[in-house]
């Protein structure tokens, strides 16, 4: 805070002097990047065609037309100054608010002649054509090209918030985000108006459902008092096509009710959520349903009474399925023994091989109303990390995808990294058997065959900073997911130009997307180390920790060489859970893509690579140009002085600085530790042994507040356990 003022003084003095010698420089006025992508601006257009815009028929009733409305009488006031009137005789009108009922549910279709009408498919389809028809306005394009219908591909578009409940001492805090929840936990029900425009901020990118709380699920959540709360909240996300799930804690029969089990065949327990599922429908009739972490890093779950996954999921999707809810079961499971399953032991010692053993065998197993959650990556949402092969392994199961916005092994709000380019890869992979392969994103949508429409979700970026993401240029990582899903082909650097036009106006936005479109390269370059994982220190996930003793068993790091060895012949088969083409893709060290090469193959310190470096070298250098490139950004951004208010010039200002702060600690801890264990030096001499000196990182304890707390919880819970059945 104190730099920022620091740096707010100094600029404001500089253009003080420069006023008065020069013609004086207007700025823009300043902002506090709330608004998002939302801002609504002054717009020159003809008075004419102002005055037509503000004239609505809204030929349609219900509550979400009624949003759609409001948000557009708060673009007309924002682009032209003038209160929307709403006219009866649709003849009067200068814009239609219609339904199609031609149009699939979400669709909309925007015309421009002679009206402008918006339609959709249902007052849903609408809100999404409103939202899309404004940021064509506000983006200045033509009328002509206002013209635009679309429909989503995924028809499930969440987002998960893993928000502690703990009420103390007034706020959560959230595991995996630095920063604290949103939502006022304690009394959910108090009127909040950043409720409103958090809904409007999804609704705008076509988010249709949110789940809460924590994956490491508080059972409090399901208690009566806090489910009075979230009726309140549902209450307020509905009219923006909203609708919320909650997770589930496996053992919340007894931890909250004093069950003797959770065992899901046991009759009370079934009793227990059916009960409890009857209990959340009178509350909120178009509850989505429960998100689960189960049997997962200590958490309660079927297996922990002898039962399988499908039986641990029936007994809640039994309870929700007359009431039309669904749960949403997370294939995040390993460190559990799979031997009997794999080819053979090395095969079962490889964690990237356990999320696919523990649930293959399950496959068109689940009830109807399971979606299979399973996370975008193998190991977990690390820096260029393969695609996880159990989306082709699930045939006849409905599956859901998720996706990291928050950033936890990449330097969460403290960096830039745009996602778009991963999440692109990742959508478009081809997973499946036809001819072309099924992608990704076809096998979530339930448009491959065998599979039934299931989900996409993003784990939220968000928190109670005033501009929400902590780093203003990370509301690109929103914005872009919420498109991607809607269509997963789109070109992320035509939405990475939508973002930045929105948010920072036209004079800075090809500076900004400039900036940001290789981001998630250069951050990758220091927080990934070519498809290899688990770099980061255990606990906090900010900064590389090499010398903790399991970080050479998980990167392969021999005195020889590097990477592991994923084959099947010599290594622990992973490859194979691939479909062919894509095993044999990644198999051979010539085709693998660079940027992968280290979790698929064990190569020597001297492999040669594609430019003609040795690998050693190859990742010095890595090291100091993404120090470069971050560096770089400062002029870049600096070159934005004057085209973008001073508030938030200011602040990403301020992030960028911290950044290259980050990525040197990286450099000198990573090539520091190379060079110990290969012994081998750096040809440019950049550094040489014992220097750097050992770096002495700060971090900042909020990048794991949220996963302490969880602890302490689970602590408490496992006495509570155990004192309930040992009785
Ligand atoms: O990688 C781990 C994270 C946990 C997280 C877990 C999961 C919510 O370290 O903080 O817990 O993934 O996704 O369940």
């Amino acid at each position: 805070m104190k730099l920022r003022h620091l740096l707010l003084t100094l600029i404001s003095a500089t253009l003080a002097a420069t006023a008065q010698t020069k013609a004086p420089q207007v700025f823009p006025p300043d902002e506090s990047g709330y608004e998002t992508w939302l801002r609504y601006t002054e717009q020159a257009l003809p008075s004419e065609t102002a005055e037509q815009l503000t004239r609505v028929h809204v030929g349609v009733s219900g509550e979400t037309a009624e949003a759609a409305l409001s948000e557009w009488s708060r673009a007309m006031e924002g682009f032209f100054d003038r209160e929307v009137k709403r006219v009866s005789d649709p003849e009067q009108a200068g814009v239609l608010f219609a339904l199609n009922s031609t149009l699939g549910e979400e669709a909309y279709q925007i015309e421009v002649a002679p009206r402008l009408r918006i339609s959709g498919g249902s007052e849903r389809g609408l809100l999404y054509g409103v939202f899309t028809a404004l940021s064509s306005i506000q983006r200045g394009e033509d009328r002509a090209a206002w013209a635009k219908s679309s429909e989503p591909f995924i028809s499930l578009r969440m987002l998960n918030h893993w928000d502690n409940l703990t009420i103390d001492p007034t706020l959560g805090s959230i595991e995996r985000v630095d920063g604290s929840t949103i939502f006022e936990w304690p009394d959910l029900t108090r009127p909040n108006p950043r409720y409103e425009d958090y809904a409007r901020m999804l609704a705008s990118v076509g988010i249709n459902g949110v789940a809460l709380n924590n994956v490491n699920s508080d059972p409090a959540i399901l208690s009566s008092e806090l489910l009075a709360g979230v009726a309140a909240l549902a209450d307020t996300l509905r009219p923006w096509g909203i609708r919320v799930f909650i997770t589930a804690n496996f053992a919340s029969p007894v931890l909250l009710d004093g069950v003797k089990t959770a065992d899901p065949l046991d009759p009370n327990v079934q009793a227990w959520w059916r009960a409890k599922a009857d209990e959340i429908y009178a509350l909120i009739p178009d509850f989505g349903g429960f998100l689960v972490k189960a049997d997962s890093e200590g958490r309660p779950g079927p297996g922990t009474y002898g039962r399988s996954h499908v039986d641990g999921a029936r007994v809640m999707a039994d309870a929700l399925a007359p009431h039309g809810g669904i749960v949403i079961w997370r294939a995040f499971v390993y460190g559990r023994d799979i031997s009997e399953r794999t080819p053979h032991q090395r095969a079962a010692d490889d964690v990237a091989n356990h999320g696919s053993y523990e649930f293959m065998h399950l496959a068109g197993e689940f009830p109807d109303n399971v979606v299979l959650q399973i996370k975008c990556s193998v190991i977990d949402f690390q820096a260029w990390e393969p695609v996880h092969p159990l989306f082709g392994r699930m045939p006849d199961t409905r599956l859901g995808i998720e996706m990291d916005l928050a950033k936890q092994y990449k330097g969460y709000d403290s960096t830039i990294g745009w996602e778009g380019p991963y999440f692109d890869y990742i959508l478009n992979h081809p997973m499946g058997d036809g001819d072309p392969p099924a992608t990704i994103a076809e096998i979530v949508a339930g448009k491959a065959p065998g599979h039934e429409p299931g989900l996409i979700a993003g784990v939220a970026n968000i928190h109670d900073a005033r501009d929400w993401f902590g780093h203003m240029l990370n509301a690109s990582t929103l914005y872009t997911y919420g498109r991607q899903a809607w269509n997963p082909q789109a070109a992320p650097e035509a939405i990475l130009r939508d973002w930045a036009e929105l948010t920072f106006g036209d004079a800075a936005a090809s500076g900004v997307v400039e900036l940001l479109d290789d981001s998630y390269d250069t951050q990758a370059k220091y927080h990934g180390l070519l498809g290899n994982h688990s770099l980061a220190e255990l606990q906090h996930h900010y900064r590389p920790d090499p010398w903790e003793p399991l970080f050479a068993k998980k990167t392969g790091v021999t005195e020889h060489g590097i990477g592991f060895d994923r084959s099947s012949e010599t290594g622990s088969a992973f490859l194979d859970l691939y479909p062919e083409a894509v095993a044999e893709l990644y198999a051979d060290p010539e085709t693998c893509p660079t940027r992968f090469l280290l979790f698929f193959h064990h190569l020597p310190w001297d492999y040669e690579m594609d430019d003609g470096s040795t690998l050693i070298q190859f990742l010095y250098d890595q090291y100091y140009e993404a120090v470069e490139e971050v560096r770089a950004y400062e002029d870049q951004w600096r070159q934005l002085l004057g085209k973008i208010d001073l508030e938030r010039w200011a602040h990403v200002q301020e992030k960028l600085a911290a950044e290259a702060w980050h990525a040197e600690q990286w450099r000198d801890i990573m090539c520091r530790y190379f060079l110990e264990v290969s012994g081998i030096p750096d040809e440019k001499g950049r550094f040489t042994e014992g220097t750097p000196e050992s770096p002495h990182v700060r971090v900042n304890t909020g990048f794991w507040r949220g996963v302490q707390d969880y602890r302490a919880r689970v602590q408490r819970e496992r006495e509570r356990i155990r004192a309930i059945t040992d009785e």
